[in-house]
């Protein structure tokens, strides 16, 4: 019989993932991956998660207080992902399981996702395409797919973080914008500065942005920060990017305006109840759409990959994991 004090510990990869990582995985730890890929939640989650120690959270698996009273022996939870709202942090906290998150390697992969479906959204890209694949283009015409300027525009962003800031340098540096932004936390006059941004409240920055970029963390209090009242107080010809979360924008509310032409067009990577997408948004032209893929560039998903597998491994092993979420667990360090 194995000695459990020899035995390696026991992690599951909830998605299909890099090979390269997987294998280096199992070196420190007796691996359950997913090559098929199966979406797990629910049922099929806990009776793979039971009796683990760790869990590498591929796929935004929902950690809820629930799911953790199920599993007793998890110690870690390492999302491959900079946002954590699938996790109940609280409650992983309350029980000793450490949560980690992938910030930094995605900053300026996300940020040029973002710029470029903002670009998308104000020249109307997607919809020149499928114009032109349809057959559509037979002359030219003064008119034609006529959009809204990106340069000397102003850019407005709700959310100031790493990549809120990474969008910002893009605007203001290489495009010339004038920028706005509205965060709960104001940027160091010196920051500010040197990002060429400026801090306006709310009302202001809907009132004021050309084109407006969503980068905020989901939480209960960006719910539906962007609905039919904050869409009311947006320019006519304005522009809305979220390449944030679903949830912080009332997708219903959104189509409603779309249609009604109240703001021009709309760049979504992020939706409620992703992957479904609201149906009502699919009909529309005025909007391009994209399957939550801000960070995929193969090189930032193998280092998100990376750097979730080093905090399983620290985490586990007795080391430093390099960006706990609740580093409270960790004690004082250094
Ligand atoms: C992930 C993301 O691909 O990092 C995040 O917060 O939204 C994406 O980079 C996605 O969350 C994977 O679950």
């Amino acid at each position: 019989m194995k000695d459990p004090a020899m035995s390696k510990p026991a992690v599951l990869v909830s998605r299909d993932l890099f090979p390269e990582v997987v294998a280096r995985l199992r070196q420190h730890f007796e691996v359950d991956d997913n090559p098929a890929d199966e979406v797990l939640a629910g049922e099929a989650l806990r009776l793979r998660l039971q009796h683990r120690q760790g869990l590498l959270a591929a796929g935004g698996e929902r950690i809820s207080a629930e799911l953790l009273a199920a599993c007793p022996a998890l110690r870690v939870v390492a999302n491959m992902a900079v946002g954590y709202n699938n996790i109940d942090v609280p409650a992983c906290t309350a029980r000793g399981v450490l949560v980690t998150n992938t910030p930094d390697v995605l900053t300026e992969t996300t940020a040029d996702f973002g710029f470029a479906l903002m670009m998308a959204t104000a020249r109307r890209m997607a919809e020149a395409e499928r114009f032109l694949r349809a057959g559509l283009w037979t002359k030219w015409r003064y008119d034609l797919l006529t959009g809204s300027d990106v340069h000397g525009a102003t850019l407005g962003i709700l959310g100031m973080g790493r990549i809120g800031q990474a969008i910002a340098r893009r605007g203001a540096a290489g495009f010339g914008m004038r920028v706005v932004y509205h965060n709960r936390s104001r940027l160091p006059p010196a920051t500010e500065a040197a990002l060429g941004a400026q801090w306006v409240g709310k009302a202001e920055l809907l009132a004021q942005s050309d084109h407006l970029v969503l980068v905020l963390p989901y939480s209960a209090a960006s719910h539906h920060a962007i609905g039919a009242a904050e869409l009311a107080q947006m320019k006519p010809g304005a522009t809305l990017t979220n390449i944030a979360r679903g949830g912080i924008v009332d997708d219903a509310a959104l189509a409603a305006a779309l249609r009604a032409g109240r703001i021009a067009a709309a760049g979504l990577d992020v939706f409620e109840g992703e992957p479904a997408v609201h149906p009502e948004l699919l009909a529309l032209p005025n909007v391009v759409l994209t399957p939550h893929i801000a960070s995929a560039s193969l090189r930032t998903r193998r280092a998100m990959a990376d750097l979730a597998a080093d905090n399983l491994i620290a985490a586990l092993t007795g080391g430093a994991p390099p960006t706990p979420v609740n580093a409270e667990l960790l004690g004082p360090r250094g």
